[in-house]
């Protein structure tokens, strides 16, 4: 017999074998449907695999956090087992659960597998299902496992990598075998409402150097209603991916003449950006920022000095030569702005002292990553550094925090949530003072505690000189990414050797602090088109409002005061007298999502009046011209949601 303690405290004996299906069925029949695994004293353990050990029981139902991978991984298997019945020479590298699904990478080592091969796919794998094969786990050495796997160049290479004397687990369903930690569903039955989605190229181990193999996605859900509403989502994403909707608004242009990850603004697109670009330097200047402009360009000695080059080297595009000197293309201000402070002697009384920048930076993404305006490699940050002495990091730190907060909301982006970068001592990427590191990443954790904001310590992901606060957002396309930051550095201040008088009339140190307010435009503007789908608020909307004459030949005059009044006193105002049917225009302004239509006609002429509709709005509102011409220049002003 053993002992299996349940998470209410309750102790009870089971047969040794039992399994978790078992265990779950003594409860409830309910519960038995409903659940998917276990884990036994943390391990995760497969409805089927028989216990032989006392311990703690967690049964994971469809409901828990980890039922969705559990099912996606087995998915993965699945899916495998139909790929290789209908391709039977492939082989397989890696097959995970991802956020939202699953994907498995396949050499066929023949024929390609097509796009129009899934649907066959899918087919063979709702056989399988139907067949209602066991999911069955077997463990062995490392010495029998190669063997078992002899010929299979990937699987080979992935048990190898294992340390040796480690067990290992691989899991049977029918004729397929594979290796695999698990857990799994118990049984390909459970496997009910999955979809294949598409194919990708993958290089083996993600390294260009090795054969590409063909990545295919999936996804895999509990109930059809789940699944049904994910593929929705996944359609309506793709009519709100930035990068078709910047083109169908003439934001801005990838191509490839300019060089990849290098965009294009539009005309319509740098409106967006100068909109931005007036609200932060507002807020930052209310803040006690002082703005400062240093060039692109800089003399490696810049980034040598301070360590980027021999830690961030990777990132960045390879030095130049004139005259004997060496230049590089910046990938981050810090050394500049470091150069700014030391423009004049620093007492104590002048700190803190905000240094800020919206900065034009290069940074060498891999080509793979690069994504839309998201991930690219000129980009403008809207940065600082702020120069503080130790007893004023803390109020500094939380000060940008709640700065960043609010910029976040000003402009309708939510966090999804807080990430404290550390770094991994075993990785050579970070500079190596232990003591420094201890002192910034400790005095990290203390701010966010005293804030009381949650956050998720992240190991490895720090800057190479001190730990990170980074926010991330999640994307309408299921990614999340960085959008702010608060960095901690007591590095660069020693490495640039800077200084101020304390009070006592000796030099002391200061302590820098990177923040990032709201990324660069590139990747904000990509948040921002897909957030509002193209139809910005008034403020930010590259056209804010447009007349249309029903006639040009009775109404033009009157459209024509409205338009000049309202452009002179700043709104981005266009008249549409094209000869053009009136329902022609109406519907183009609609496509070009311009928040305000007025439509003059006879009555709005005769009684000075306007007649607008809001975007996304059916109601036609009339209104007297001065009244409208309030309201709307109240609503840009103050940056109305
Ligand atoms: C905040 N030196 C600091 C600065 O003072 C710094 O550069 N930090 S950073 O490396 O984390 O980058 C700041 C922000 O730039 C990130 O939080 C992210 O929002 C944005 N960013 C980074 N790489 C890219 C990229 N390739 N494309 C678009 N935006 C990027
Ligand atoms: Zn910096």
């Amino acid at each position: 017999m053993i002992k299996i303690t349940f998470p209410d405290g309750n102790i009870k004996e089971f047969e040794n074998g039992v399994s978790v299906e078992m265990i779950a069925g003594s409860i409830s029949p309910g519960l038995k449907k409903q659940s998917v695994a276990g884990y036994i004293n943390g391990e995760l353990y497969d409805l089927n695999r028989p216990i032989e050990i006392d311990g703690d029981i967690e049964i994971i139902t469809k409901k828990h956090k980890d039922a969705f991978s559990i099912l996606n991984h087995s998915t993965a298997h699945l899916m495998a087992q139909a790929v290789k019945r209908l391709f039977p020479d492939a082989t397989f590298g890696v097959g995970p659960d991802i956020a939202e699904g699953f994907y498995y990478d396949v050499n066929t080592n023949g024929e390609p597998i097509r796009e129009e091969d899934l649907k066959r796919i899918e087919k063979e794998m709702t056989r399988l299902v139907g067949a209602a094969l066991p999911m069955e786990r077997k463990e062995l050495p490392k010495d029998k496992a190669l063997e078992s796997f002899k010929g299979d160049k990937y699987k080979t290479e992935l048990i190898n990598d294992l340390p040796d004397g480690e067990i290992i687990s691989f899991y049977t369903q029918g004729e397929f075998t594979d290796l695999c930690r698990g857990g799994h569903i118990g049984n390909t039955k459970h496997i009910r409402f999955f979809k294949l989605l598409s194919i990708a190229g993958a290089y083996w181990r993600g390294d260009v150097n090795n054969e590409q193999l063909q990545r295919i996605y999936g996804t895999s859900w509990y109930t059809k209603e789940d699944l049904a509403n994910h593929l929705k989502i996944l359609e309506e994403r793709k009519l709100y991916d930035h990068r078709k909707v910047g083109k169908e608004l003439r934001l801005f242009e990838i191509v490839p003449d300019a060089g990849q990850g290098l965009p294009l603004l539009l005309p319509k697109g740098y409106v967006i950006r100068r909109e931005l670009e007036n609200y932060v330097y507002e807020l930052e200047r209310k803040a006690g920022y002082l703005h400062v402009s240093t060039p692109m360009l800089g003399t490696k000695w810049l980034y040598e000095t301070s360590g980027h080059w021999a830690n961030y080297r990777d990132n960045m595009f390879p030095s130049m030569e004139r005259d004997g000197e060496e230049f590089v293309l910046r990938p981050m201000s810090c050394p500049h702005h470091m150069l700014v402070y030391k423009t004049d002697l620093r007492s104590y009384r002048d700190l803190p002292i905000r240094y800020a920048e919206v900065v034009t930076q290069h940074r060498y993404e891999a080509s793979g990553a690069l994504t839309g305006l998201e991930r690219v490699r000129a980009m403008t940050l809207t940065d600082a550094h702020l120069f503080v002495r130790p007893d004023q990091i803390k109020d500094e730190v939380k000060a940008a925090y709640n700065l960043i907060y609010q910029a976040i909301d000003d402009l309708g982006l939510e966090i999804e949530y807080v990430e404290l970068a550390l770094r991994d001592s075993k990785k050579g990427k970070f500079h190596d003072d232990d003591k420094l590191w201890d002192t910034a990443e400790e005095m990290m954790r203390e701010i966010l505690n005293e804030m009381n904001v949650e956050f998720v310590e992240m190991k490895g992901e720090a800057a190479f000189y001190g730990p990170k606060i980074d926010i991330q957002v999640k994307t309408m396309m299921g990614h999340t990414i960085t959008m702010s930051t608060v960095q901690l550095d007591f590095l660069l201040p020693i490495r640039f050797d800077l200084n101020y008088i304390a009070e006592g009339g000796h030099k002391e140190r200061p302590v820098v602090i990177h923040r990032g307010l709201i990324s660069t435009w590139e990747r904000l503007m990509s948040i921002l088109v897909e957030q509002y789908r193209g139809a910005f608020p008034s403020w930010l909307a590259p056209v804010q409002a447009i007349v249309i004459p029903v006639s040009n030949e009775v109404h033009l005059e009157y459209s024509n005061k409205i338009f000049e009044e309202l452009f002179d006193l700043g709104v981005r105002i266009e008249l549409d007298k094209r000869e053009e049917k009136l329902g022609y225009k109406i519907r183009e302004a609609q496509t070009q999502k311009v928040p305000y239509q007025l439509v003059v006609g006879d009555n709005e002429v005769q009684k000075d009046l306007v007649t607008y509709r809001k975007y996304g709005s059916n109601e036609q509102v009339t209104v007297a011209f001065s009244d409208f011409k309030s309201m709307i220049l109240d609503e840009i002003k103050n940056r109305r949601k």
